[in-house]
């Protein structure tokens, strides 16, 4: 796969799926409509000081309401696949105890426009939108939260499991648990390090009970779990530095991975949180239930951790002091460095297209060989919209033509990468910056809730049609 071929192309392997993805609270709106009740995010997103502008998702790109057009963007666009979430709450308002008809109507309707249009139907159910009665039971911190996942899983699968096929349980546990529990960057705005870390474990053990829940209905659903991974490098070889980057991979990367893939913490990361939890709320048998196969495993990615240790005091490095301030517990003392020369995106993320192929095949050889997708990857940049109403986004189709060569090269390196999910189709919700950054291949105006395409999609919608990137010196000989 993706050698340049005489015809300048570099071609996907046969079946690859290309697909653009969203969140539930990003982009629906309608949170009162239908039966829906809060969850965090709404919440959050209305307590003064948490998101910029004091933002919420409220009217977001009001897609519950546009829908059918958003999946006829899709259908323009040649998209093989969509990647959307459920909004927990629209379909079970409590959180728990009986569902709601008219919410899971909704999603019916979806998958049908998407079935009818020959896109496959790419269900998460949990992009970071716990109900609200829920986290005033304690959260995911509370263990009975899980269960209260999976129940709410088998709920949804009952519904749509005859027309889906692809089940994603939650999407980047890493950042509901740390996010939402640690510093408080996301809701619910907690900032107890020790609840994060018990989030931590029981985000993963929902995952588990939930992935159980659902084959029990359906023996060969096709489960998997999406996490956000970084690469990580070391800003100097110095030994201090490389420790710095054992530590910070451990907390982002391994302190999922391993659970999910191996059923076990990776001991080294338990032993660099030990003054934050004793992982006291871990029980026998949870482990085994954490590590249920998976049929797939989605990665987000979106940039490189390039990390320096504290400066060493009399020759030693003290990991707990001073520096920088942490942004996750375990993190002390570390400095995030940005290098000279790097671009970097509208989110100030270094742009590196190279750690994404270095990520697809370090968890091909660390972990049990299985399934990969890309389920997200995208930017954020300052978009101008032309007097024409054309957003010509040329830093945007660079960021992806870099990216996809880049699952080429993981490719063709052995990794078996069946799929890729653009972040995201359209411009939404981002979380704690609300309107202030676009990530859409589609534009939104907020004021009419117009949708243009912008360079990007019709550049993506030619990749998908090719099934091919073009290779740069043929270029010519495909127009
Ligand atoms: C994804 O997460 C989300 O799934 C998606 O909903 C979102 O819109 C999209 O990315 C764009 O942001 O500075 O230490 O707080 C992104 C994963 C992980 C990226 C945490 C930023 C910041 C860590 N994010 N990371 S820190």
């Amino acid at each position: 796969a993706g050698e340049p071929s005489p015809t300048g192309l570099r071609r996907f392997p046969e079946g690859f799926l290309f697909g653009a993805a969203t969140a539930a609270y990003q982009i629906e709106g309608a949170v009162a409509e239908g039966g829906r009740t809060p969850s965090i995010w709404d919440t959050f997103s209305i307590t003064p000081g948490r998101v910029v502008g004091g933002h919420s998702g409220a009217v977001a790109t009001d897609h519950y309401h546009r829908y059918r057009d958003d999946v006829a963007t899709m259908a323009r666009l040649g998209l093989n696949s969509y990647r959307f979430s459920i909004s927990w709450s629209r379909v079970q308002p409590d959180g728990a105890g009986p569902a709601n008809p008219a919410g899971l109507d909704f999603y019916r309707r979806l998958v049908d426009e998407l079935l009818d249009n020959g896109i496959l139907p790419w269900v998460t159910l949990y992009h970071w939108d716990l109900p609200q009665p829920l986290e005033d039971a304690g959260g995911w911190p509370a263990r009975d939260t899980a269960a209260r996942f999976a129940e709410y899983a088998a709920l949804v699968h009952r519904v749509l499991g005859d027309r889906v096929s692809n089940w994603t349980t939650l999407n980047e546990p890493w950042c509901s648990s740390l996010l939402g529990y640690a510093n408080g960057h996301h809701a619910p705005g907690r900032q107890e390090p020790e609840a994060a870390i018990a989030a931590v474990h029981h985000l993963l053990l929902g995952h588990g009970l939930a992935s159980q829940a659902i084959r029990a209905q359906e023996p060969d659903a096709q489960v998997g779990c999406t996490v956000n991974l970084y690469a990580v490098s070391p800003a100097t070889d110095s030994p201090a530095d490389v420790e710095a980057a054992r530590r910070i991979d451990g907390l982002a990367n391994r302190l999922f991975l391993d659970p999910l893939l191996l059923g076990r913490y990776p001991q080294d990361v338990v032993a660099d949180l030990a003054g934050v939890s004793d992982f006291g709320h871990v029980r026998e048998g949870d482990l085994a239930t954490v590590a249920t196969p998976l049929s797939m495993l989605g990665i987000n990615y979106y940039s490189r951790y390039v990390v320096k240790a504290p400066e060493p005091v009399d020759g030693t490095v003290d990991w707990r002091g001073g520096g920088a301030v942490a942004p996750w517990p375990g993190s002390e003392g570390v400095e995030f460095v940005k290098r000279d020369g790097v671009p970097v995106t509208a989110m100030d993320w270094e742009i590196d297209a190279p750690g994404l192929a270095e990520t697809l095949v370090r968890v091909h050889r660390e972990y049990p060989e299985l399934p990969l997708y890309v389920t997200e990857n995208g930017a954020a940049f300052d978009d101008v919209v032309d007097p024409d109403g054309a957003v010509n986004d040329e830093p945007r189709v660079a960021y992806f033509d870099a990216h996809l060569r880049a699952c080429l090269d993981a490719i063709d390196e052995g990794v078996p990468l069946r799929g890729y999910f653009a972040w995201s189709l359209l411009d939404n919700y981002e979380w704690a910056w609300g309107y202030t950054r676009r990530f859409g291949i589609v534009h939104v105006d907020y004021e009419t809730q117009v949708r243009t395409p912008k360079a990007s999609a019709h550049w993506y919608s030619d990749v998908i049609a090719r099934h091919a990137v073009t290779d740069p010196q043929g270029a010519e000989a495909t127009r």
